[in-house]
């Protein structure tokens, strides 16, 4: 296995509007995360991805760009951004912007050139066609909408969008379209960014002739279509390869067997991937299926490509409260599934908050959300007939704003995180929950991060070491070793809110008299246990050790 930085890297993710206001607007800005960068580097960060700050009229949170090369007033200046990378790279850390090129906003004027008439230069710069008899050119949902498909008066036809209307499609398929992202991304790859996180990037080739679905609210026909890799291909030449940069992949409906296609040593794509198979087959923690997951993509990934670990995002609702346990537990699980991510192959992410285990939230009325897809989905089954109070119930679990409420700084009014009036409320257990009490008390999730990724940095086993299931049937238990250069370590993790036995393997009988503790989420002062074979976990123990 080839070494990298980006193999070695612990990814932070900031949400910048919900990260910290400077001036007062209730909106997190660059000015904000400049002064928490030591923040950030004090938990050991290598790298941070900043979502999108272009300037867009944000109906979907800066992801439906209106100019590429400027940044939204809300988030603050080019000067600032400067500054900004400046200071990061001093502090020794890198940083990762959002690319997302999948569409614009509407409000794009490549968009609004290309809707002016059918003959305009541009037309082509995005997908349209002309409607059926009765309605739009196929059946196709949308993520946002029940269709792909928007009516526009002005020329008679319909226009594509993956996403919500005023989510235009580019059409990847007009070779000036794609010279002109590539001058874009030269342009931020030359204010000596170091690499992007490219939105939806396998939605870029659409399935040729766009024929009607069998079963529409699949979807997964919006991506992995025939020519994606000759787009990433020479993205790669034209652009990428000309840099010492981080790429990952934002990889809807991927296969392991698929995933090598994007990142596979020889195949010129992208370093790296996100795929949804965690977060689309586990509305909460499934056991069984999150060990075939890391099954199968370490056996794809064995001797090449690279994978990445998340929980959760700004799309996905708090770790904690999804797959742990944010109640009783709330400690304990928040350390649980970090030395998971952190210990499972591939690049680990931690997303703002996580670190001091921030828990989703249920706001009481439909009208305190902000989320685009839940605000239009709400609409959608309100309009079939449905209760309102049921349809909101429905969808908080899995909103998108679980994620996005504000960071949770200190005790004080909205958390610290402004002092004018938050553009979303913060969760209500900002006193209980918030960076300064964690700084403050020992064994506190922020401390047991610094301590897990303070690993990484010493021990390659934990990056590079083969993985192995050492857990096969067990029910609540995930046990897998890593193993390098004669190295092994043993993950152990309980899973669930009870006490559970684990035995371990008879092949590491020997190995065992020697074990010592790494780390572990609760007090235990002996190796006796493991030494002599059979472990009692705590509820949501996790430990390390070395054999
Ligand atoms: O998300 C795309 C998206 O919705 C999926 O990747 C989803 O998380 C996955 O299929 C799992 O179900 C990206 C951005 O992260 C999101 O915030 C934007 O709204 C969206 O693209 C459109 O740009
Ligand atoms: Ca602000």
């Amino acid at each position: 296995m080839n070494r990298a930085w980006w193999k070695e890297a612990v990814v932070y993710q900031v949400y910048w509007r919900s990260f910290l206001d400077a001036n007062g607007d209730g909106i997190g800005d660059l000015e904000g995360l400049m002064l928490k960068l030591d923040y950030i580097k004090s938990l050991g960060i290598d790298v941070i991805w900043l979502n999108p700050i272009y300037e867009s009229p944000d109906k979907d949170n800066g992801y439906d760009i209106a100019d590429y090369y400027r940044i939204m007033a809300k988030a603050g200046t080019m000067e600032q951004f400067k500054q900004l990378l400046d200071k990061v790279h001093e502090l020794g850390m890198k940083l990762i912007m959002d690319l997302v090129v999948n569409h614009t906003s509407e409000q794009h004027a490549w968009f609004e050139e290309s809707r002016s008439s059918v003959d305009n230069p541009k037309r082509d710069w995005y997908i349209w066609k002309p409607g059926k008899p009765d309605g739009p050119p196929n059946n196709w949902r949308s993520y946002f909408e029940p269709s792909t498909w928007t009516y526009d008066e002005r020329t008679g036809e319909y226009y594509f969008h993956s996403f919500a209307k005023e989510q235009p499609d580019l059409n990847w398929e007009n070779p000036e379209l794609r010279e002109e992202i590539y001058r874009m991304m030269r342009f931020w790859l030359g204010q000596g960014i170091d690499g992007f996180r490219m939105d939806v990037i396998n939605l870029l080739a659409k399935l040729e002739g766009f024929p009607d679905a069998e079963h529409p609210e699949n979807i997964d026909y919006l991506g992995n279509n025939p020519g994606i890799h000759e787009y990433l291909q020479e993205m790669n030449r034209e652009v990428l390869q000309h840099y010492d940069i981080m790429t990952v992949g934002e990889i809807p409906f991927v296969t392991p067997e698929d995933g090598l296609l994007y990142v596979g040593d020889n195949r010129k794509e992208l370093h790296t991937l996100f795929h949804f198979q965690v977060a689309d087959d586990m509305p909460t923690w499934d056991l069984k299926r999150y060990k075939e997951i890391q099954e199968s993509w370490y056996e794809a990934f064995r001797h090449e490509g690279w994978n990445s670990q998340f929980l959760n995002n700004h799309d996905h609702t708090r770790q904690v409260s999804r797959y742990g346990n944010d109640g009783q537990y709330r400690v304990q699980s928040a350390k649980q599934l970090a030395t998971m991510i952190h210990t499972l192959p591939g690049t680990p992410y931690v997303f703002q908050g996580e670190e001091i285990g921030m828990t989703g939230v249920r706001f009481s009325s439909i009208d305190e959300y902000h989320d685009i897809a839940m605000k239009n989905k709400y609409k959608e089954e309100i309009g079939k007939g449905r209760a309102p109070d049921e349809v909101l119930h429905s969808l908080q679990p899995l909103s998108r704003d679980n994620s996005r409420t504000p960071m949770q700084w200190d005790s004080s009014k909205h958390a610290g995180f402004t002092e004018g009036r938050p553009w979303m409320q913060v969760n209500p257990n900002y006193e209980e929950i918030n960076v300064e009490r964690d700084l403050a008390a020992q064994n506190s999730i922020f401390a047991y991060y610094q301590q897990l990724i303070a690993l990484r940095k010493t021990d390659a086993v934990m990056v590079y070491g083969d993985y192995r299931d050492q857990s096969a049937g067990e029910e609540h238990v995930y046990a897998y070793s890593r193993s390098l250069d004669g190295e092994t370590w043993l993950v152990i993790l309980n899973h669930s809110d009870r006490e559970q036995s684990y035995r371990l393997p008879a092949s590491f009988a020997d190995r065992a008299t020697n074990a010592h503790l790494i780390i572990g989420n609760l007090d235990r002062s002996t190796s006796d246990e493991v030494r002599e074979g059979t472990l009692r976990l705590r509820p949501y123990e996790a430990l390390i050790y070395s054999l």
